[in-house]
């Protein structure tokens, strides 16, 4: 065992070192397959000499009956046979990475919890994003909410946040979400369509469940075509409560936000990357911290004293409305970092559980009836996905001592030593805590009412807020959703489903209605069917939510060139792409030695990353292309280069040009209007930035822009 563990040990000792209890846990029931020492072996521990033939009867070479007797054989197929679990029935996709949540400010005024009022304490996390309707082999770009969900191994327990990047949901009542989520998923009489919401069924449900409408806006806006996992931001959406040590009770919710800014794809990218890459985001995600570009969040709290309960128009428990800034401000308070990847993806991403239902002490629920609802649903689906003892799993396992009576049950691991299995006991064995020694000890709410299955009067009200969020749109916002609806219900082909839709929105907003009919043959609406209020709220729009100051950090930069590139040009660039954190990447017409203007082949050259058959523009986020009158012209007859341009162009993407790439450019992309480098000034026109010498802080600024702002919606 010593020695299959022996680098493993090695990791332990260092990461203890580190302060990451949780990480010297996993290395401890972790194997590495890269030792020298390693022989394989049966499940049983019995080294084998042979895993490729299965035991046969063989007569003068000719190959005769297998044997049952094989154990060996057996073995393997048997093994493979069970190796898959059932996957999760909603947010199936997804990849997750492990990191460390800190805290700048402490928050005892509001809670007791450790977790957020020790400024000491790093406390280590697993975090899983996610998908919501496809299945787990579906693609990453698809137009979806996406899931954000947060394990922080704390010294007291381990404590959920099971969020999504939308901080509203389409549902009040947890009883209705096997409705929505059948609604959603593919329909069930021909399995169509995969991870999408643009069918029939998902937008009758949509229709017939007004409390979903403020929930559809977010989701037809560009929220649900992310840029990246790095760059959106996290909601814990359903309402908590902290009580601090006076025993004081508060409403709460949990936000995260990226320190790169929130950014989304062009529908028209996010629909061809979902072909192209269908792993995009996963990959960007294990890149970014492969490469030490770890993503973070600045972590906030929305507070509401419980006296303040009933001040506001909308009740603070329901999950379809958030708390606008203006009437409850963020306080950021702390900040996730992500910086491990996983090293085994079913072992950890796969295994690891969530459960809403997690909380520590000094964190509460609400009578949020969404949350009361998945307090139950999340263990329960646990039991069928990975059994009852799920919480022994490595990645699922408390970093802080686990100790009761809860016994036996499947796959159980922990030996547990003792004469007793009950309390009380005579030994006096295994007390329950006080609260000195930390105890949860649960909030004395009062409560009175009558039962009953009945929505209360702020509940009924959906509209209110849906205006708000298309009213605090830019207008690039607002044309994408206009967009979004119309591409959603062209793939409805039932008019019933499409025409009452239609109808819907002109509640929300006449223009936008009017927008959308057009374009799916809806009846055209003449005037708006309820009152507006034309209210407006900070941090809805991501416009909101850009980078405190530019950055083109990670940011992926295609540089195309052929024989005869113009070298100063193209290394200056690269050069100062690569200092300020951008990932760089050549693209050529062959992934082999590409030579500069001037040199000969007995030169060094430069090996390109990828040749222009195996990319497309859609997976870099800009492209720069040096001059070389050589290296021009052939770009200038690929198909593929100048189509390149186009869509990236199409794609708002920041484009570079320098000597006679500008004539190149010019000819891929001319708009009227439009200006372009002539003899020695630098031009940046609509973000694409020519210059007759290379010009890297302009092409810098031109990336770093958010193409969420750019005219060209
Ligand atoms: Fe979930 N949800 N959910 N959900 N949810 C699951 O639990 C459920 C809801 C969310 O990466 C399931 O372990 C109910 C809101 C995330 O492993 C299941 C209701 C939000 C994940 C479940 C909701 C979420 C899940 C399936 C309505 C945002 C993935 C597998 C009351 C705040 C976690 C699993 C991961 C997963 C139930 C609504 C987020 C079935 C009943 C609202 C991020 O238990």
């Amino acid at each position: 065992m010593a020695s299959v563990l022996g680098n493993v040990a090695e990791r332990a000792k260092d990461l203890a070192g580190e302060k990451a209890g949780k990480m010297a846990q996993l290395a401890s029931v972790t194997q590495d397959v890269h030792n020298d020492k390693w022989r394989i072996t049966s499940d049983f521990g019995v080294k084998q000499n042979n895993t490729d033939a299965w035991l046969s009867v063989v007569t003068d070479d000719q190959k005769g009956p297998q044997l049952l007797e094989d154990q060996f054989g057996r073995e393997k197929i048997h093994r493979f046979d069970h190796e898959r679990i059932p996957e999760r029935v909603v947010h199936a996709r997804g990849s997750g990475a492990f990191g460390k949540f800190t805290l700048f400010e402490s928050a005892s005024d509001v809670t007791s919890a450790g977790v957020l009022t020790d400024t000491s304490r790093e406390t280590p996390v697993f975090l899983r994003f996610s998908t919501v309707l496809g299945s787990r082999g579906s693609a990453d770009t698809v137009r979806d909410v996406r899931g954000f969900a947060v394990k922080f191994y704390t010294e007291e327990g381990n404590w959920d946040i099971v969020g999504n990047n939308i901080p509203v949901f389409f549902i009040q009542d947890a009883m209705k979400f096997p409705d929505v989520i059948h609604a959603g998923k593919p329909e069930p009489d021909c399995e169509v369509p995969q991870a999408q919401s643009a069918h029939n069924n998902f937008w009758d449900f949509q229709f017939m469940h007004p409390e979903a409408t403020h929930m559809f806006m977010w989701t037809m806006s560009d929220r649900a075509i992310p840029r990246s996992y790095r760059m959106m931001q996290g909601f814990g959406v359903n309402t908590y409560t902290l009580i601090n040590d006076k025993g004081e009770r508060n409403f709460v919710k949990f936000i995260f936000t990226p320190e790169l800014g929130v950014h989304s794809f062009c529908w028209d990218e996010a629909l061809k990357i979902a072909g192209q890459d269908p792993d995009f985001h996963r990959k960007d995600l294990w890149m970014a911290i492969e490469s030490g570009s770890y993503p973070k969040w600045k972590f906030g709290i929305q507070v509401i004293p419980e006296s303040k309960e009933h001040d506001f128009e909308f009740d603070i428990l329901d999950a379809t409305k958030v708390w606008p800034e203006e009437l409850v401000p963020i306080r950021y308070i702390g900040q996730l970092e992500l910086n491990r990847n996983p090293d085994e993806f079913f072992t950890q991403t796969e295994q690891v559980a969530f459960c809403t239902s997690h909380i520590v002490p000094g964190i509460g629920f609400s009578n949020d009836p969404l949350l009361q609802g998945r307090n139950f649903s999340y263990q329960d689906t646990q039991l069928s996905r990975l059994g009852i003892n799920w919480e022994e799993l490595p990645v699922n396992k408390p970093v802080c001592p686990v100790m009761n009576f809860n016994r036996d049950g499947a796959m159980r691991h922990t030996i547990t030593k003792g004469k007793v299995n009950y309390w009380p006991n005579r030994f006096e064995v295994g007390p329950p805590a006080t609260k000195q020694e930390g105890a949860y000890m649960e909030f004395p709410e009062k409560t009175a009412g009558i039962k009953a299955r009945m929505q209360t009067t702020k509940f009924k009200e959906h509209k209110n807020q849906a205006e708000l969020f298309y009213n605090s749109m830019s207008e690039n916002e607002k044309l994408h959703m206009k967009n979004a609806f119309a591409f959603e219900l062209d793939h409805c082909d039932d008019p019933v489903v499409y025409k009452r839709l239609c109808e819907r929105l002109c509640e929300i907003d006449l223009e936008l209605a009017q927008s959308v009919s057009e374009m799916v043959g809806a009846n055209m609406p003449t005037e708006q069917t309820r009152p507006k209020h034309n209210k407006k709220a900070k941090g809805l729009s991501q416009m909101d939510y850009m980078p405190e100051k530019p950055t083109i950090a990670t940011r992926m930069v295609a540089i195309l060139i052929a024989d005869g590139y113009d070298k100063v040009a193209y290394n200056s660039m690269k050069a100062a792409l690569t200092a300020a954190g951008a990932l760089p990447f050549t693209i050529s017409p062959r992934r082999n030695k590409i030579f500069a203007d001037g040199e000969d082949k007995s030169e060094a050259g430069v090996v390109a990353d990828h040749h222009l058959e195996g990319q497309r523009s859609t997976m870099y986020d800009s492209v720069f292309v040096p001059g070389g009158a050589k290296s021009i012209e052939t770009l200038r007859k690929s198909g593929r280069a100048v189509h390149w341009i186009r869509e990236a162009f199409g794609h708002l993407k920041a484009i570079g040009g320098t000597g006679e790439a500008v004539a190149f450019i010019k000819q891929a992309v001319d708009l009227p209007g439009m200006a372009f480098s002539t003899a020695g000034d630098v031009v940046n026109s609509y973000g694409v930035v020519t210059a007759s010498k290379v010009e890297p802080e302009s092409f810098k600024e031109a990336v770093s822009m958010a193409k969420e702002a750019k005219d060209f919606a």
